[in-house]
């Protein structure tokens, strides 16, 4: 009997240890930082990303408002393969056109109703609306979900990414940055500093 109770007791042992290594493996790290933007008033249009991160995503959607007479977000980061669904909350008629990659008009449509726009690929897609010149928007179109804007000081999160080796990238919409390696491991965090000029 005591035997019994001591293989079972190893047994449930090796099936934790188990499970806990495939934990640790499913495990993402994270690559965080700030980018430092010069000229600062070009840094709410700020996007860091990781270049190139072999998987399959399943797709999402997303929304896009316009509302006082804005794009908001003003800049969504989507993942290829990704909807986003564009919404209309003004009391005026909006359109959405975009002259990037390969383009598109999803026409013009009243309060309350939508439009919307699946992304097969890969780009940056500067969002317009031919009613209203002033308004501008982005959708920022990875390879992968490892992407993410930048807030209001310049940070930026990227979380549960696949530990590996990667390039990581930014994209501003008027300045330059440079590419770095970046080594990800489960559970850590890669602090990455990033600076943006002409
Ligand atoms: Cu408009």
């Amino acid at each position: 009997m005591t035997i019994r109770l001591r293989t079972s007791a190893r047994l449930v042992a090796a099936a934790l240890a188990l499970a806990a290594a495939s934990l640790a493996r499913a495990e993402g790290g994270t690559v965080s930082g700030k980018v430092d933007v010069q000229p600062a008033k070009y840094l709410e249009e700020t996007v860091v990303y990781l270049k190139s991160v072999p998987g399959t995503y399943k797709p999402e959607t997303h929304a896009m408002d316009q509302q006082g007479m804005k794009f908001l977000p003003h800049i969504l980061v989507v993942t290829q393969g990704d909807t986003v669904k564009f919404l209309n909350h003004d009391n005026v008629v909006h359109n959405v056109y975009t002259p990037d990659n390969e383009g598109y008009n999803l026409g013009s449509f009243k309060q309350n109703e939508d439009r919307s726009y699946t992304f097969a690929k890969p780009g940056v897609y500067s969002q317009l609306c031919s009613v209203h010149p002033e308004m501008l928007g982005y959708i920022f179109v990875g390879q992968n979900p490892y992407a993410a804007a930048v807030d209001k000081k310049g940070a930026y999160v990227i979380k549960n990414v696949p530990p590996g080796t990667y390039q990581l990238a930014v994209w501003n919409a008027k300045l330059k940055g440079p590419e770095k390696s970046v080594t990800v491991a489960a559970g850590k965090t890669v602090e990455e500093n990033i600076t943006v000029k002409r």
